[in-house]
């Protein structure tokens, strides 16, 4: 089962050939999705060999198999973990029985809505994406964007897989419409805010990779614990890839700060744009504005919705399984954040209805972790900085806070007070076209843009220096 037929149009470890119907149903949908990557996908290097991985099976050894290859050559596929014998829902009214192999009837259009919004954002960050190539700092981070890009489209052959084998016409309508909206289109927009959103430089996608690809860790984790097997069962293996996604955000901004620090130090200032340095209060500008459109994907604060999904036994919480509690929850309460007229307060909430924020904390809390570790390297430096989270009222867009002006460090202020400062808080237009002309492509293998320090080590023991995409 683990292994993966890759002599199949459609490499899959599902049986596809043994179901017809789904098969044709899929194949038809392949060149569609080709035409979107060649169409949307990223721009100018289409024709390019860049050493990437690919899974061959979903195994420890199979997943992670690297190799040269030209994007639109990828071998894009259906693969779910390994099924677990005997697994049982974990959470909600059916709690005990048996996980479901097939959709049931009574939940189809709540878990259709879910399948398709966790479908809409992968197609959306590659387009979003597209044009980063151009101006990349180096080879190996090249490589690693084309990588994210193509595991990122199959994410979203995961999801048209589900919507295909379970939802029928409606399932396949669906799968079509997920490649004809545009991220950022005012008449066909993606579902979810920060989709719509411009990851035009370098810092705005590291910072995307940081926040917004963990809130589809910890979505994905979530829809991991569903009672729909075959949901989580897709997503346990997209959460494999999605590792390496975070990896890319952390130490992506990890060493952009880095490179700040040094420039700091080297020319004792803390103002290094001169230098050819992305200075910490615009890197702080940058944290705020992702972390703020990032915590809105988790949604309301209070949502029937939520609670919902929840009792169904469609969507569960962060890690479900471990939580030493009743998996239900009609009882329980939660402490919730909310605004209360002009102030901020903390209020126990029915644990239902209060499962988005539970998720935001537990996101938050993963957040802080990284956060950290840039911090650490500021104070290795000797520099008295500290990067920090915005609250997480500040620039809301959905949910109480939505409502209300909140300063990056809690307080609700008037709109004057906002207008005022949210130069001080957000990306300015200055800010932008400052990092916008830093961003000239680095294409030498071994060299890197000067705004951005060196990683570590290279991809898969290669050296850092090594030729991750084959430009001549
Ligand atoms: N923007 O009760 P509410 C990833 C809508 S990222 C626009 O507040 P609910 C990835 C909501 O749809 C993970 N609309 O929230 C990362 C609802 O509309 P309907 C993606 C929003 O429903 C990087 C209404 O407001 N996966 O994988 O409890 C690269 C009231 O909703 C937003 C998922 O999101 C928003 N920010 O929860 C690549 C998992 N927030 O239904 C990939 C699936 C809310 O009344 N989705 N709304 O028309 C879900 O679990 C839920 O839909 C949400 C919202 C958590 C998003």
């Amino acid at each position: 089962m683990a292994g993966i037929d890759y002599t199949e149009r459609i490499p899959n470890n599902v049986n596809l050939s043994e179901n017809r119907r789904l098969q044709r149903a899929l194949e038809e949908w392949q060149p569609r999705f080709l035409e979107w990557w060649k169409d949307m996908g990223p721009d100018g290097f289409q024709a390019k060999e860049a050493y990437l991985r690919t899974a061959v099976s979903v195994d420890a050894q199979g997943w992670a198999k690297f190799d040269y290859l030209r994007m639109p050559e990828y071998r894009w596929g259906i693969f779910l973990a390994e099924p677990e014998p005997g697994r049982v829902i974990g959470f909600g009214d059916d709690k005990g029985k048996p996980a479901w192999p097939d959709v049931p009837g009574e939940y189809r259009g709540v878990l259709r809505r879910l399948i398709v919004t966790q479908g809409d954002t992968e197609p959306a960050s590659v387009e979003q994406q597209r044009h980063l190539g151009r101006t990349c700092p180096s080879l190996y981070d090249l490589r690693n964007l084309f990588q994210v890009n193509v595991e990122e489209g199959r994410h979203l052959w995961a999801m048209v897989y589900l919507l295909d084998a379970h939802f029928g016409r409606d399932g396949r309508e669906e799968s079509e419409a997920l490649l004809q909206r545009r991220s950022g289109d005012r008449d066909k927009p993606r579902i979810l805010g920060a989709f719509n959103e411009r990851t035009p430089d370098w810092l705005s996608y590291y910072m995307f990779c940081f926040f917004t690809d963990r809130d589809g860790k910890y979505q994905l984790a979530s829809l991991a614990e569903s009672g729909f097997d075959p949901l989580s069962r897709t997503c346990r293996f997209m959460l494999t890839e999605e590792a390496h996604h975070m990896f890319v955000g952390e130490t992506g901004v990890g060493r952009i700060v880095q490179r700040t620090c040094e420039l700091m130090r080297e020319h004792k200032t803390d103002d290094v744009r001169k230098f050819g340095g992305i200075d910490l209060a615009t890197i702080q500008r940058y944290i705020n504005f992702h972390c703020s459109v990032s915590l809105d994907l988790f949604g309301s604060e209070v949502s029937t919705n939520a609670a919902n999904f929840y009792t169904m036994g469609l969507k569960g919480r962060f890690e479900e399984t471990k939580k030493p509690d009743d998996h239900q929850l009609k009882e329980a309460t939660y402490p919730v954040v909310e605004l209360d007229g002009d102030r901020i307060t903390t209020r126990e909430e029915p644990a239902l209805v209060s499962l988005n924020e539970r998720l935001r904390d537990d996101y938050v809390a993963d957040c802080v972790r990284g956060l950290t570790r840039w911090n650490e390297t500021i104070k290795r430096h000797g520099i008295d900085v500290e990067l920090a989270l915005p609250h997480r009222g500040f620039h809301r867009a959905i949910g109480s806070f939505a409502e209300a002006k909140v300063s990056p460090d809690g307080r609700v202020i008037s709109e004057a007070e906002w207008d005022a400062r949210r130069r001080d808080w957000l990306p300015t237009e200055e800010d932008q076209a400052f990092v916008q002309s830093l961003m000239r492509p680095v294409v030498e293998p071994g060299k890197f843009a000067g705004w951005i320090a060196p990683p570590s080590r290279g991809i898969n023991g290669k050296p850092v220096d090594f030729e991750y995409v084959c430009l001549g």
